[in-house]
Protein backbone atom coordinates (compact mmCIF):
# COMPACT_ATOMS: atom_id res chain seq x y z
CA UNK A 1 0.00 0.00 0.00
CA UNK A 2 1.19 3.51 -0.70
CA UNK A 3 0.98 5.64 2.30
CA UNK A 4 3.07 8.75 2.82
CA UNK A 5 3.35 7.85 6.43
CA UNK A 6 3.93 4.14 8.14
CA UNK A 7 1.24 2.57 9.20
CA UNK A 8 1.47 1.60 12.54
CA UNK A 9 -0.60 -1.75 13.73
CA UNK A 10 -1.91 -2.79 10.19
CA UNK A 11 1.85 -3.86 9.26
CA UNK A 12 1.58 -2.76 5.76
CA UNK A 13 4.52 -0.98 4.05
CA UNK A 14 4.97 1.17 0.74
CA UNK A 15 3.76 -0.81 -2.35
CA UNK A 16 2.32 -4.12 -0.20
CA UNK A 17 -1.14 -3.16 0.01
CA UNK A 18 -2.39 -5.10 -2.88
CA UNK A 19 -1.37 -8.28 -1.44
CA UNK A 20 -2.71 -7.98 2.06
CA UNK A 21 -6.01 -9.30 2.64
CA UNK A 22 -8.05 -10.85 5.64
CA UNK A 23 -9.83 -10.19 9.00
CA UNK A 24 -7.74 -7.57 11.28
CA UNK A 25 -6.35 -6.00 7.61
CA UNK A 26 -5.59 -2.23 8.09
CA UNK A 27 -8.67 -1.67 5.42
CA UNK A 28 -11.06 -3.25 7.54
CA UNK A 29 -10.49 -0.03 9.87
CA UNK A 30 -11.81 2.03 7.22
CA UNK A 31 -11.07 4.77 5.04
CA UNK A 32 -11.60 7.66 7.57
CA UNK A 33 -9.02 5.76 9.74
CA UNK A 34 -6.47 5.55 6.28
CA UNK A 35 -7.20 9.26 5.66
CA UNK A 36 -6.40 10.27 9.40
CA UNK A 37 -2.97 8.79 8.51
CA UNK A 38 -2.11 10.71 5.25
CA UNK A 39 -2.13 9.20 1.83
CA UNK A 40 -0.62 10.62 -1.26
CA UNK A 41 -2.40 7.73 -3.52
CA UNK A 42 -5.07 5.17 -3.59
CA UNK A 43 -4.42 2.22 -1.99
CA UNK A 44 -4.86 -0.50 -5.34
CA UNK A 45 -7.37 -2.38 -2.86
CA UNK A 46 -10.00 0.66 -3.72
CA UNK A 47 -8.70 0.96 -7.77
CA UNK A 48 -11.82 -0.14 -9.71
CA UNK A 49 -11.40 -1.42 -13.02
CA UNK A 50 -11.27 1.16 -15.38
CA UNK A 51 -14.52 0.57 -17.00
CA UNK A 52 -16.26 0.78 -13.56
CA UNK A 53 -14.56 3.97 -12.85
CA UNK A 54 -16.89 7.40 -12.85
CA UNK A 55 -16.01 9.00 -16.78
CA UNK A 56 -14.60 12.65 -16.24
CA UNK A 57 -17.70 14.16 -17.72
CA UNK A 58 -20.25 12.11 -15.29
CA UNK A 59 -18.42 13.61 -12.32
CA UNK A 60 -18.84 17.36 -14.04
CA UNK A 61 -22.41 18.12 -12.45
CA UNK A 62 -22.10 21.51 -13.65
CA UNK A 63 -24.70 23.42 -15.22
CA UNK A 64 -23.56 23.53 -18.44
CA UNK A 65 -22.77 19.56 -18.38
CA UNK A 66 -26.85 19.33 -18.33
CA UNK A 67 -28.23 16.00 -18.08
CA UNK A 68 -25.64 15.28 -15.69
CA UNK A 69 -26.61 16.71 -12.67
CA UNK A 70 -30.86 17.05 -11.94
CA UNK A 71 -33.49 18.10 -9.81
CA UNK A 72 -36.15 15.64 -8.62
CA UNK A 73 -40.01 14.99 -8.85
CA UNK A 74 -40.49 17.39 -6.14
CA UNK A 75 -43.25 16.24 -3.49
CA UNK A 76 -44.65 18.28 -1.29
CA UNK A 77 -45.38 16.69 2.22
CA UNK A 78 -48.10 19.33 3.46
CA UNK A 79 -49.85 19.10 0.53
CA UNK A 80 -50.34 15.52 0.43
CA UNK A 81 -52.07 15.83 3.63
CA UNK A 82 -54.44 18.72 2.23
CA UNK A 83 -57.57 19.28 0.27
CA UNK A 84 -54.80 18.46 -3.48
CA UNK A 85 -53.67 15.03 -2.08
CA UNK A 86 -55.34 12.94 -5.03
CA UNK A 87 -52.62 15.24 -7.15
CA UNK A 88 -49.74 14.87 -4.87
CA UNK A 89 -50.83 11.33 -4.55
CA UNK A 90 -50.60 10.84 -8.38
CA UNK A 91 -47.11 12.93 -8.74
CA UNK A 92 -45.63 10.43 -6.19
CA UNK A 93 -47.40 7.38 -8.70
CA UNK A 94 -45.29 8.90 -11.61
CA UNK A 95 -41.88 9.74 -9.52
CA UNK A 96 -42.03 5.94 -8.85
CA UNK A 97 -42.51 5.06 -12.21
CA UNK A 98 -40.06 7.05 -14.03
CA UNK A 99 -37.67 8.04 -11.68
CA UNK A 100 -37.61 5.84 -8.72
CA UNK A 101 -36.98 8.50 -6.65
CA UNK A 102 -38.37 11.76 -5.70
CA UNK A 103 -37.40 14.83 -3.13
CA UNK A 104 -39.55 15.37 -0.14
CA UNK A 105 -39.87 19.29 0.63
CA UNK A 106 -42.06 21.14 3.29
CA UNK A 107 -42.56 18.03 5.31
CA UNK A 108 -42.40 20.15 9.05
CA UNK A 109 -39.47 17.98 10.88
CA UNK A 110 -37.97 20.71 12.37
CA UNK A 111 -34.78 21.79 11.22
CA UNK A 112 -33.03 21.25 14.24
CA UNK A 113 -33.67 17.10 14.23
CA UNK A 114 -31.97 16.99 10.74
CA UNK A 115 -28.70 19.57 11.41
CA UNK A 116 -28.53 17.57 14.55
CA UNK A 117 -28.68 13.79 12.82
CA UNK A 118 -25.78 15.26 10.21
CA UNK A 119 -23.86 16.76 13.24
CA UNK A 120 -24.00 13.60 15.36
CA UNK A 121 -22.86 11.72 12.30
CA UNK A 122 -20.04 13.77 11.72
CA UNK A 123 -19.20 13.89 15.19
CA UNK A 124 -19.54 10.24 15.76
CA UNK A 125 -17.13 9.61 12.73
CA UNK A 126 -14.34 12.16 14.27
CA UNK A 127 -13.86 10.71 16.91
CA UNK A 128 -10.98 8.58 17.81
CA UNK A 129 -10.81 5.48 16.07
CA UNK A 130 -10.66 3.77 19.30
CA UNK A 131 -14.09 4.27 19.99
CA UNK A 132 -15.34 4.14 16.31
CA UNK A 133 -14.21 0.36 16.81
CA UNK A 134 -15.91 -0.64 19.88
CA UNK A 135 -18.50 -1.05 17.30
CA UNK A 136 -17.15 -3.24 14.54
CA UNK A 137 -18.85 -6.47 14.41
CA UNK A 138 -18.30 -9.14 11.85
CA UNK A 139 -21.81 -10.18 12.38
CA UNK A 140 -24.12 -8.61 9.87
CA UNK A 141 -26.80 -9.01 12.14
CA UNK A 142 -25.67 -7.14 15.05
CA UNK A 143 -27.87 -4.29 15.74
CA UNK A 144 -25.37 -1.57 16.00
CA UNK A 145 -22.32 -2.25 13.83
CA UNK A 146 -19.57 0.39 12.41
CA UNK A 147 -17.84 -1.06 9.45
CA UNK A 148 -16.33 0.00 5.84
CA UNK A 149 -16.99 -0.61 1.69
CA UNK A 150 -20.22 -2.02 0.98
CA UNK A 151 -19.63 -5.67 2.21
CA UNK A 152 -16.27 -5.88 3.41
CA UNK A 153 -15.68 -9.52 3.63
CA UNK A 154 -16.57 -9.86 0.26
CA UNK A 155 -15.85 -6.85 -2.06
CA UNK A 156 -12.52 -7.47 -4.31
CA UNK A 157 -12.32 -3.75 -4.59
CA UNK A 158 -13.08 -1.49 -1.62
CA UNK A 159 -15.39 1.54 -1.84
CA UNK A 160 -14.33 5.04 -0.14
CA UNK A 161 -17.08 4.46 2.63
CA UNK A 162 -17.63 4.01 6.51
CA UNK A 163 -20.60 3.44 7.65
CA UNK A 164 -22.72 3.16 11.36
CA UNK A 165 -26.00 1.00 10.71
CA UNK A 166 -28.13 1.01 13.45
CA UNK A 167 -31.39 -1.09 13.72
CA UNK A 168 -34.18 0.45 15.21
CA UNK A 169 -37.19 -1.70 16.92
CA UNK A 170 -40.46 -0.54 15.64
CA UNK A 171 -41.50 1.04 19.13
CA UNK A 172 -38.33 3.35 20.36
CA UNK A 173 -37.61 3.59 23.70
CA UNK A 174 -35.09 4.44 26.27
CA UNK A 175 -34.60 0.71 26.11
CA UNK A 176 -34.35 0.16 22.48
CA UNK A 177 -31.12 2.67 22.87
CA UNK A 178 -28.86 0.73 24.87
CA UNK A 179 -26.69 -0.69 22.92
CA UNK A 180 -26.48 2.39 20.57
CA UNK A 181 -23.34 4.89 20.70
CA UNK A 182 -23.84 6.99 24.16
CA UNK A 183 -20.98 8.99 22.46
CA UNK A 184 -21.13 11.89 21.17
CA UNK A 185 -22.95 13.49 23.90
CA UNK A 186 -27.13 13.71 22.72
CA UNK A 187 -26.25 10.56 20.15
CA UNK A 188 -28.67 8.11 21.38
CA UNK A 189 -31.41 11.06 22.14
CA UNK A 190 -30.55 12.55 18.51
CA UNK A 191 -31.00 9.55 16.34
CA UNK A 192 -33.99 8.48 18.30
CA UNK A 193 -36.07 11.55 17.51
CA UNK A 194 -34.96 11.70 14.09
CA UNK A 195 -35.59 7.71 13.80
CA UNK A 196 -39.37 8.38 15.18
CA UNK A 197 -39.72 11.31 12.81
CA UNK A 198 -38.81 9.30 9.75
CA UNK A 199 -40.71 6.60 10.45
CA UNK A 200 -43.65 9.13 10.64
CA UNK A 201 -42.94 10.18 7.04
CA UNK A 202 -42.43 7.19 6.10
CA UNK A 203 -45.76 5.94 6.97
CA UNK A 204 -47.44 8.79 5.52
CA UNK A 205 -45.90 8.08 1.99
CA UNK A 206 -46.49 4.03 1.65
CA UNK A 207 -50.19 5.26 2.69
CA UNK A 208 -50.10 7.53 -0.42
CA UNK A 209 -48.14 5.40 -2.23
CA UNK A 210 -50.63 2.45 -1.95
CA UNK A 211 -53.32 4.74 -2.81
CA UNK A 212 -51.17 5.93 -5.92
CA UNK A 213 -50.37 2.00 -6.89
CA UNK A 214 -54.79 1.32 -6.86
CA UNK A 215 -55.18 4.05 -8.85
CA UNK A 216 -52.78 3.06 -11.70
CA UNK A 217 -53.82 -0.40 -11.33
CA UNK A 218 -58.05 0.05 -10.84
CA UNK A 219 -58.81 2.87 -12.83
CA UNK A 220 -62.81 4.18 -12.50
CA UNK A 221 -65.47 2.99 -14.05
CA UNK A 222 -65.05 5.36 -16.97
CA UNK A 223 -61.96 3.69 -17.46
CA UNK A 224 -59.54 6.77 -16.53
CA UNK A 225 -58.73 8.96 -13.41
CA UNK A 226 -59.45 8.58 -9.80
CA UNK A 227 -60.43 5.19 -8.52
CA UNK A 228 -61.20 6.31 -5.40
CA UNK A 229 -63.95 3.95 -5.03
CA UNK A 230 -61.96 0.97 -5.50
CA UNK A 231 -59.63 2.64 -2.82
CA UNK A 232 -62.64 2.96 -0.24
CA UNK A 233 -63.55 -0.48 -1.23
CA UNK A 234 -60.07 -1.86 -0.68
CA UNK A 235 -60.36 -0.04 2.54
CA UNK A 236 -63.31 -1.75 3.88
CA UNK A 237 -62.15 -5.11 3.39
CA UNK A 238 -59.04 -3.82 5.65
CA UNK A 239 -56.37 -5.13 3.39
CA UNK A 240 -55.28 -1.82 2.93
CA UNK A 241 -55.18 -1.59 6.80
CA UNK A 242 -53.30 -5.31 6.90
CA UNK A 243 -50.46 -3.76 5.08
CA UNK A 244 -50.28 -0.30 7.16
CA UNK A 245 -49.82 -2.43 10.00
CA UNK A 246 -47.12 -4.21 8.37
CA UNK A 247 -45.40 -0.82 7.93
CA UNK A 248 -45.75 0.47 11.49
CA UNK A 249 -44.71 -3.21 13.03
CA UNK A 250 -41.78 -3.34 10.03
CA UNK A 251 -38.11 -2.95 10.01
CA UNK A 252 -36.30 0.48 10.26
CA UNK A 253 -32.14 0.58 9.55
CA UNK A 254 -30.52 3.85 9.80
CA UNK A 255 -27.38 3.81 8.35
CA UNK A 256 -24.77 6.75 8.41
CA UNK A 257 -21.94 7.46 5.95
CA UNK A 258 -19.01 8.88 5.81
CA UNK A 259 -17.10 9.66 2.93
CA UNK A 260 -13.69 11.11 3.49
CA UNK A 261 -11.77 13.01 1.03
CA UNK A 262 -10.21 10.93 -1.40
CA UNK A 263 -6.11 11.34 -2.58
CA UNK A 264 -7.93 9.97 -6.37
CA UNK A 265 -11.87 10.09 -6.39
CA UNK A 266 -11.06 9.14 -10.24
CA UNK A 267 -10.15 5.91 -9.67
CA UNK A 268 -12.71 4.73 -7.35
CA UNK A 269 -16.45 5.49 -5.58
CA UNK A 270 -17.90 6.15 -2.65
CA UNK A 271 -20.54 3.73 -3.15
CA UNK A 272 -20.81 1.36 -6.22
CA UNK A 273 -23.69 1.20 -7.92
CA UNK A 274 -26.57 -0.50 -5.92
CA UNK A 275 -29.82 -0.84 -5.64
CA UNK A 276 -31.29 -0.77 -1.98
CA UNK A 277 -33.39 -3.62 -0.15
CA UNK A 278 -36.30 -2.02 1.36
CA UNK A 279 -39.47 -0.49 0.82
CA UNK A 280 -38.90 3.31 0.78
CA UNK A 281 -34.94 4.52 1.62
CA UNK A 282 -35.19 7.96 2.90
CA UNK A 283 -32.20 9.87 2.49
CA UNK A 284 -31.06 12.76 4.30
CA UNK A 285 -27.50 14.56 2.70
CA UNK A 286 -25.47 17.04 3.71
CA UNK A 287 -24.18 19.71 0.93
CA UNK A 288 -21.61 18.26 -0.46
CA UNK A 289 -22.44 16.53 -3.77
CA UNK A 290 -22.39 12.61 -3.98
CA UNK A 291 -25.50 10.33 -5.17
CA UNK A 292 -25.68 9.91 -8.47
CA UNK A 293 -28.47 8.03 -9.96
CA UNK A 294 -29.23 6.07 -13.21
CA UNK A 295 -31.33 7.52 -15.43
CA UNK A 296 -32.00 6.94 -18.74
CA UNK A 297 -28.72 5.08 -18.94
CA UNK A 298 -27.02 7.93 -18.01
CA UNK A 299 -25.11 8.93 -13.92
CA UNK A 300 -26.69 11.56 -13.19
CA UNK A 301 -25.91 13.85 -9.99
CA UNK A 302 -28.35 14.65 -7.65
CA UNK A 303 -27.97 18.04 -6.23
CA UNK A 304 -28.18 18.32 -2.44
CA UNK A 305 -31.42 20.61 -1.77
CA UNK A 306 -31.15 21.94 1.95
CA UNK A 307 -33.78 20.44 4.51
CA UNK A 308 -35.25 18.21 2.04
CA UNK A 309 -35.04 14.22 1.70
CA UNK A 310 -34.21 12.07 -1.41
CA UNK A 311 -36.74 9.08 -1.39
CA UNK A 312 -35.99 5.90 -3.28
CA UNK A 313 -38.18 3.16 -4.42
CA UNK A 314 -36.76 0.03 -2.81
CA UNK A 315 -36.39 -3.73 -4.15
CA UNK A 316 -39.39 -4.79 -1.61
CA UNK A 317 -41.58 -1.92 -3.39
CA UNK A 318 -40.57 -3.11 -7.01
CA UNK A 319 -41.36 -6.56 -5.65
CA UNK A 320 -44.72 -5.42 -3.97
CA UNK A 321 -46.09 -3.45 -6.78
CA UNK A 322 -45.20 -6.23 -9.49
CA UNK A 323 -42.62 -4.30 -11.06
CA UNK A 324 -44.60 -1.20 -11.52
CA UNK A 325 -42.56 0.97 -9.69
CA UNK A 326 -38.28 1.05 -10.09
CA UNK A 327 -35.55 0.25 -7.67
CA UNK A 328 -33.13 2.44 -9.31
CA UNK A 329 -29.49 2.10 -9.42
CA UNK A 330 -27.55 4.72 -7.76
CA UNK A 331 -23.97 5.36 -6.59
CA UNK A 332 -22.16 7.81 -4.15
CA UNK A 333 -18.74 9.75 -6.44
CA UNK A 334 -15.93 10.16 -3.63
CA UNK A 335 -14.30 13.64 -3.45
CA UNK A 336 -11.16 15.11 -3.07
CA UNK A 337 -11.57 17.85 -1.14
CA UNK A 338 -14.08 17.68 1.01
CA UNK A 339 -15.52 15.27 3.37
CA UNK A 340 -19.78 14.23 2.68
CA UNK A 341 -21.62 12.68 5.57
CA UNK A 342 -25.14 11.17 4.63
CA UNK A 343 -27.68 9.44 6.71
CA UNK A 344 -30.33 6.68 5.35
CA UNK A 345 -33.13 5.33 6.83
CA UNK A 346 -34.00 2.43 5.08
CA UNK A 347 -37.74 1.23 5.59
CA UNK A 348 -39.94 -2.56 5.34
CA UNK A 349 -42.14 -5.64 6.82
CA UNK A 350 -40.88 -6.71 9.55
CA UNK A 351 -37.85 -9.02 9.48
CA UNK A 352 -39.40 -12.28 8.95
CA UNK A 353 -42.43 -10.94 6.75
CA UNK A 354 -42.76 -12.39 2.96
CA UNK A 355 -42.43 -9.94 0.48
CA UNK A 356 -44.27 -10.59 -2.54
CA UNK A 357 -46.54 -8.57 -5.14
CA UNK A 358 -49.48 -6.97 -3.70
CA UNK A 359 -52.80 -9.79 -4.41
CA UNK A 360 -54.66 -6.21 -5.08
CA UNK A 361 -52.67 -5.80 -8.14
CA UNK A 362 -52.00 -9.76 -9.38
CA UNK A 363 -54.51 -11.25 -11.78
CA UNK A 364 -55.18 -12.88 -14.80
CA UNK A 365 -54.36 -10.20 -16.75
CA UNK A 366 -51.44 -9.30 -14.36
CA UNK A 367 -49.81 -12.53 -13.36
CA UNK A 368 -46.99 -11.84 -10.21
CA UNK A 369 -43.64 -11.22 -11.59
CA UNK A 370 -41.71 -11.97 -8.57
CA UNK A 371 -40.70 -14.92 -6.05
CA UNK A 372 -41.14 -14.86 -2.51
CA UNK A 373 -38.77 -12.85 -0.75
CA UNK A 374 -37.59 -11.95 2.47
CA UNK A 375 -34.77 -10.32 4.15
CA UNK A 376 -33.22 -13.60 5.57
CA UNK A 377 -33.10 -14.47 1.92
CA UNK A 378 -31.19 -11.19 1.25
CA UNK A 379 -29.12 -11.53 3.64
CA UNK A 380 -27.91 -15.21 2.41
CA UNK A 381 -27.67 -13.53 -0.65
CA UNK A 382 -25.43 -10.76 0.25
CA UNK A 383 -23.39 -12.80 2.69
CA UNK A 384 -22.65 -15.21 0.12
CA UNK A 385 -21.71 -13.04 -2.63
CA UNK A 386 -20.10 -9.69 -3.91
CA UNK A 387 -23.40 -7.50 -4.69
CA UNK A 388 -23.54 -6.79 -7.68
CA UNK A 389 -25.68 -4.08 -9.53
CA UNK A 390 -29.20 -5.58 -9.10
CA UNK A 391 -28.77 -9.20 -9.21
CA UNK A 392 -30.49 -10.07 -6.01
CA UNK A 393 -33.84 -8.27 -7.35
CA UNK A 394 -33.43 -9.99 -10.80
CA UNK A 395 -32.28 -13.22 -8.89
CA UNK A 396 -36.30 -12.63 -7.26
CA UNK A 397 -37.64 -12.32 -11.22
CA UNK A 398 -40.42 -15.27 -12.39
CA UNK A 399 -39.38 -15.93 -16.03
CA UNK A 400 -41.65 -14.55 -18.23
O1 LIG B 1 -24.64 8.66 0.52
C1 LIG B 1 -25.58 8.67 -0.27
O2 LIG B 1 -25.95 9.70 -0.81
C2 LIG B 1 -26.29 7.39 -0.65
C3 LIG B 1 -26.10 6.28 0.32
C4 LIG B 1 -26.69 4.99 -0.14
O3 LIG B 1 -26.99 4.80 -1.30
C5 LIG B 1 -26.87 3.90 0.82
O4 LIG B 1 -26.49 4.03 2.00
O5 LIG B 1 -27.41 2.83 0.39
Amino acid sequence: MKVESPVEDGGVEEGKGAEVTGPGHVYDKGVKYLTERGLAVLPDKYVLPPHERPRPKERDSSPRRSGHGMRLPMVDFQELQGPNRRRVVESIAEACEKHGFFQVVNHGIPTEVLSDMIDMSTGFFEQPFEERARYMSPDMFSPVRYGTSMNQNNDTVLCWRDFLKITCPPTISEGSFRHWPSSPADFRKSVARYAMETKHMFLVLMEAILEGLLIRHKPNKQGQGPGADNIRDVRNRSEFDNVMEMFRGGSQLMVMNCYPPCPQPNLTLGMSPHSDYGFLTLLLQDNVEGLQLHHEEKWVTVHPVPGSFSVNVGDHLEIFSNGRYRSVLHRVLANHTKSRVSVVSIHSFPFDATVRPWAELVDEANPSLYRDTSFACFMDYISSSEPKRKNFLESRKLPS
